[in-house]
């Protein structure tokens, strides 16, 4: 079984809907056990910055599936909650769903990279990440989590958002 760990995010429609929905799909999933959310962070765009804020989220999960036939899974449940196929990079978005970490795999292809290539640099995977797992350590390093957030280049918001109830 290996431990994954993926970055969740959206910028269009009810984002706490989709958040929501794309991490019920994981759960529901044949061969994903043990899912884990983090809460959701209301964060700012990075790189198009022209774009609405997205609330972002981690989920830890474990599966005995090979990493290039979850990342269909995952393709799958993204196309499922309308995620349109785009050519352009950094555009708004119903539903992403990125792996961060796959074990201890290391993946260099043209579609899928594992380690994510820049999770270091973002604060919505980091802040998100060291709330579900404060002592993790990166695949293969001796890099913890605390020093990821505390050296982070990124200093935009991630906000802790709290689902409000109408009350
Ligand atoms: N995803 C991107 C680009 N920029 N910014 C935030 N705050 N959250 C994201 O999930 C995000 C982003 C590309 O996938
Ligand atoms: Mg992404
Ligand atoms: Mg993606």
């Amino acid at each position: 079984m290996e431990k994954v760990y993926l970055s969740l995010g959206s910028n269009i429609g009810d984002r706490e809907s989709n958040l929501a929905q794309a991490t019920m799909a994981l759960f529901y999933q044949y061969d994903i056990y043990n899912v884990a959310s983090s809460a959701y962070y209301k964060t700012d765009p990075l790189y198009n910055t022209d774009q609405p804020d997205f609330l972002n989220s981690v989920v830890r999960c474990e599966t005995t599936m090979k990493p290039f036939i979850f990342f269909d899974v995952i393709k799958k449940i993204e196309k499922m909650l309308g995620k349109k196929v785009s050519k352009k990079n950094n555009q708004p978005r119903i539903i992403d769903i990125d792996i961060i970490f796959f074990g201890n795999s290391n993946i260099e292809t043209e579609e899928l990279k594992i380690p994510h290539p820049s999770f270091q640099f973002r604060k919505f995977v980091l802040i998100p990440l060291q709330e579900i797992e404060p002592d993790f350590k990166v695949p293969n390093t001796n890099i913890y989590i605390k020093e990821l957030v505390q050296n982070c280049v990124d200093k935009s918001n991630v906000n802790l958002h709290l689902i409000k109830s109408q009350a």
